[in-house]
């Protein structure tokens, strides 16, 4: 019976976070935070987001904490002779009233010295530190690289 009830619950959790995959706090809204499946040894991994400032001042993503990487940085892409090439930036802004894409080829969250492997379908955690609204726990979602 509880046992029943207890996979129940679990069943309508997981399809909402797969549909949504969103979450907020005060004035940030963070859409479909999700990150690639490492591949073999890999050991680093991006990770992207939307995020929604429906505040009246803007706010910026200053730093990121992962307990399971050695490293996490926040990093853009710039072309440079040609090539793709990324590059730590110190801040994302996220405007009043607007959003900050980050997602593959632009703005990202990059973790280096993971642990463990990301694995597709399983949540992770990770600490976004903002600005103004401070340290926001935030759970992104692994999904396959298509
Ligand atoms: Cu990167």
């Amino acid at each position: 019976m509880r046992l029943g009830l207890y996979a129940l619950l679990v069943s309508i959790m997981c399809i909402g976070g797969v549909r949504a995959h969103s979450s907020s706090q005060g004035n940030l809204t963070f859409v479909h935070a999700h990150a690639y499946a490492t591949i073999g040894v890999a050991r680093a991994g991006a990770v992207f987001v939307t995020i929604r400032n429906d505040g009246a001042e803007a706010d910026a993503l200053i730093g990121v904490e992962s307990g399971d990487a050695a490293r996490a940085e926040l990093h853009t892409h710039i072309h440079e002779n040609g090539r793709m090439m990324m590059r730590p930036v110190e801040q994302i802004t996220i405007p009043a009233g607007g959003e900050a894409k980050l997602q593959p080829g632009g703005d990202h969250i990059m973790l280096m010295g993971l642990k463990s492997a990301l694995v597709a379908d399983y949540p992770y955690d990770l600490v976004l530190i903002f600005r103004k609204a401070g340290r926001v726990p935030v759970e992104f979602v692994v999904e396959k690289r298509n």
